[in-house]
C-alpha cells in the first residue's frame, strides 16, 4: 500500500490510507454477477424512506439540508467514507451475519484491517518497536471446531492499536506492519502471542465524522480492543474484537461493536505481563 497522502496522524491522513485499503480489498470481494435491480430498488427505497421519514418528523430546514450536503462532500473529499459507515453502519451488518454463524461471537472488521501482514509461528510476538509503549500482554488460546476438535490449520489475523490508539498503516510515523501478523496455531490449535495492551481507539475530531460527533454532542470514543479474523480450511472464518473487562467506553462504545462474549479477563503475571485466554470455535464452511 502506498502511503503518499498520509504524512501526519490527521483524519485526512487516515481517512485516504482507508479508502486506498478499502479499494484495494474490493478487488477479491465484490459481490458475484452484482446486485439485482429487485435487490437495489427494494433496499435504496427503504433507505430513502427512512430519511423522507426523518426530514419530515423533524421539519429540516433548507439551511439543514445544504449543510448536510456540505458534510457528505466533505466525508468523500476527507476519504471518511470507511470510517463513518464502519462506525456507525457496519454492527447492524454485522448482526445480520451473525444470526447465521455458529461458534465463536464475530463484531465488526471496521476500516483498519491490512492483509498479507507477517507470518508468526504459534508462540510468538508481533512486530514493534524496540521501546514500544503499554502494558505488555500475553494473549494465548486454542482455535477448535463445533465439535470441540482441534483446528491445526488454522490461522489468526491480528491487528490493533498501539498504547497511543494509532494504527500502523493509518499512521504515517508507525513502522509498517507494526502490531499485526498472521500467526498459525500448533498441532493442537494453540497460539500465545505476546503484544502490548492497545488504548483506547478516539474517532479523529478533525475530520468530518469527528465534526458531525462533535456537533451532536457525542463522544468520539471505542474502548480498548484487539481485532482478529480467525480461519482454518473447509470452515466458515470469524471477523471478531476482544475488549478488556473494566475498559473505558465498554458500555458506550461510539461503533455499538461490544458483546458480553467478547470480552477479555487479563491477569497480571508475576512478571508483570498481562496474560489473557480466549479459545475461538470455527463452524464448517
Ligand atoms: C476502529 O479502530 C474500529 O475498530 C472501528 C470499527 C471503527 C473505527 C476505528
Ligand atoms: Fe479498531
Amino acid at each position: 500500500m502506498t502511503t503518499t497522502e498520509n504524512t501526519s496522524p490527521t483524519a485526512a491522513g487516515s481517512g485516504a490510507s482507508a479508502t486506498q485499503a478499502f479499494r484495494a480489498s474490493q478487488q477479491q470481494g465484490a459481490p458475484e454477477g452484482g446486485v439485482s435491480a429487485e435487490r437495489v430498488s427494494t433496499v435504496v427505497q427503504a433507505v430513502l424512506a427512512g430519511v423522507h421519514e426523518a426530514i419530515h418528523t423533524h421539519q429540516v430546514t433548507y439551511p439543514e439540508f445544504q449543510a448536510a450536503k456540505q458534510w457528505l462532500i466533505d466525508v468523500g473529499e476527507g476519504g471518511e467514507w470507511p470510517l463513518l459507515l464502519d462506525v456507525f453502519v457496519e454492527h447492524e451488518v454485522e448482526d445480520v451475519a451473525s444470526r447465521t454463524q455458529q461458534g465463536s461471537k464475530g463484531s465488526i472488521l471496521g476500516p483498519y484491517y491490512l492483509p498479507d501482514q507477517q507470518k508468526l509461528p504459534a508462540v510468538t510476538a508481533l512486530p514493534m518497536r524496540a521501546d514500544e509503549q503499554g502494558t505488555p500482554l500475553t494473549f494465548a488460546g486454542q482455535v477448535r471446531d463445533t465439535a470441540g476438535n482441534p483446528l491445526p490449520g488454522a490461522e489468526l489475523d491480528i491487528w490493533h492499536a498501539d498504547d497511543e490508539g494509532y494504527y500502523s498503516g493509518f499512521a504515517p510515523h508507525l513502522p509498517e506492519g507494526n502490531l499485526r501478523g498472521v500467526v498459525a496455531v500448533d498441532e493442537q490449535g494453540r497460539f500465545e502471542i505476546d503484544t502490548i495492551q492497545p488504548a483506547p481507539y478516539q474517532i479523529p475530531t478533525d475530520g468530518p465524522t469527528g465534526m458531525l460527533i462533535t456537533a451532536a454532542g457525542w463522544h468520539p470514543w471505542r474502548p480498548a480492543h484487539l481485532h482478529l479474523i480467525v480461519r482454518a480450511p473447509g470452515h466458515r472464518s470469524i471477523t471478531t474484537q476482544l475488549y478488556f473487562e473494566g475498559g473505558q467506553w465498554l458500555d458506550s462504545d461510539v461503533a455499538q461493536a461490544t458483546k458480553p462474549e467478547l470480552v477479555l479477563d487479563p491477569h497480571p503475571q508475576e512478571d508483570g505481563r498481562l496474560r489473557s485466554e480466549y479459545d475461538f470455535v470455527l463452524e464448517p464452511a
